[in-house]
């Protein structure tokens, strides 16, 4: 069941309103935002030339140094009087992002955000816990907003505060949680630890995003927590959560509202276009935004598309899972590999809990990588023979051994109760992010 027909629109219509509004978008941007007059000069391109998404691959990218350099609001296309809101995105080194809404973007937020709660299962009777962190960030106030848009009652806890979690996810019957993947995994450790037998709870979905997780660390939470974990996906820049989430009827890839977010996969070394299937660099385009609209902007994401049908009726495009950032590429000793691709080998031995941290030195200019990781609090078993293992399967990811691998107790890695897990220290030089 879709929440707006737009949802189960054919490709034609569908390409027909992207064409119209893609033209719409392009002509105000060139209009109202200098840096964008400027970069389409400079491209030689007129905004009329645009006419159709086809030709969307004439148009500039834009990226994030560009939103640094047009700190604090060189990108925004409305006067202030026509703001009505302002988010921010930390990196963690240099200026934040700013990003800036008129009412009626905060009003295609709440619709996607809707449109999203609605796929990944929720309706007006459910309750749902809001853990994701309020203020700047984005995914407080999207979810709340598109949480209130459904008809749900929504519990505005924030992040952290575990133990009032727990209380209320046992008084107040929550049917759903949203969270950090890496803050799900500690509500869960919280409530072993109190004796809550999470089969007792209402609780059924876990709304999870904002970083990346494996497909084996999506496991552990859903067992951890006896409930279907649901991944959505968004960015402040384009709009903040909401700009695609898997289906609950199929979870196979997450719808990307294109009606609003026009989507490409491009090679990142080169910039070409990348064919439906084959994995690069997500690069969004706003349609509809008024505030901020956004050509061609490089996420950084890794993913891919696909625009078969979904199992559910859903005709939007779908894109995979993002485990992975361009900028997350560890580079050491010339083998490349990416934290996911670690953690995925290292949860599939078992035995191993998904808490771990990667820190990379230099010593003598030569490039070291130490792993340190729980034990599961269920493995019993020989601990030095699980050591080998993991080194092992550690070595056939990165082509290189680590320097060191620890295998520690439950619990002894620092848990990220507000904002974004941190599992990689990279101590070599501070890189911009
Ligand atoms: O993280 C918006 C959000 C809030 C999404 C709540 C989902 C839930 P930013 O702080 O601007 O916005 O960070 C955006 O986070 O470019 C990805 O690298 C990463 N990210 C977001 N969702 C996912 C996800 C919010 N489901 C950046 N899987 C993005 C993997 C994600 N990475």
């Amino acid at each position: 069941m879709v929440y707006d027909e737009i949802e189960r629109a054919s490709r034609t219509e569908l390409r027909e309103l992207q064409s119209d509004r893609l033209t719409r978008t392009v002509k105000r941007a060139y209009e109202d935002v200098p840096f964008y007059r400027e970069a389409l000069d400079a491209a030689g391109v007129e905004p009329d030339e645009i006419a159709d998404v086809s030709a969307i691959d004439r148009l500039p990218f834009t990226t994030k140094a560009d939103f640094r350099a047009e700190y604090p609001d060189g990108l925004v296309a409305v006067p202030r009087e026509d703001r009505a809101r302002l988010h921010a995105s930390s990196g963690t080194t240099g200026k934040p992002k700013i990003v800036a809404y008129t009412a009626g973007d905060l009003g295609i937020w709440r619709e996607v955000m809707a449109r999203s709660l609605h796929a990944a299962g929720v309706d007006s009777a459910d309750t749902l816990q809001n853990a994701y962190g309020y203020g700047l960030f984005t995914g407080g106030l999207g979810l709340h907003d598109g949480g209130e848009e459904l008809g749900a009652t929504v519990i505005p806890i924030g992040g952290s505060n575990t133990e009032r979690q727990l209380d209320f996810l046992v008084d107040l019957d929550s049917d759903v949680l949203a969270c950090t993947p890496s803050y799900s995994l500690h509500v869960a450790e919280a409530l072993e630890s109190r004796g809550i037998d999470p089969e007792e709870l209402a609780l059924s979905t876990v709304i999870i995003g904002a970083e990346p997780f494996t497909d084996p660390m999506r496991r552990e939470i859903e067992a951890a927590l006896d409930a279907t974990a649901i991944d959505i996906y968004g960015l402040s820049e384009i709009i903040g959560p909401g700009v695609s989430i898997e289906c609950a009827e199929a979870q196979e890839g997450l719808h990307l509202w294109e009606d609003h977010f026009y989507p490409e996969v491009i090679d990142p070394e080169t910039g070409d276009v990348l064919h439906e299937g084959e994995e690069g660099e997500l690069v969004l385009t706003t349609l509809t935004k008024e505030a901020l609209p956004v050509l061609r902007y490089r996420t950084g994401d890794i993913t891919s598309l696909t625009y078969e049908q979904c199992a559910c009726g859903r005709t939007a495009v779908r894109m995979g899972n993002v485990t992975g950032r361009t900028d997350d590429l560890l580079i050491v000793r010339g083998a490349n590999v990416y934290p996911s691709q670690l953690e995925a080998a290292m949860l599939d031995i078992g035995g191993v809990a998904p808490f771990y941290r990667i820190d990379l030195r230099r010593e003598e200019s030569l490039d070291t990588i130490e792993i340190t990781v729980e034990r599961h609090e269920s493995f019993d078993g020989d601990i030095e023979e699980l050591n080998e293992r993991l080194r092992e399967r550690i070595e056939s990811v990165l082509t290189i051994s680590a320097d060191s691998l620890d295998i520690v107790a439950p619990g002894s890695i620092e848990r990220t109760t507000t904002g974004k897990a941190k599992r990689v220290y990279d101590h070599r030089e501070r890189r911009e992010q």
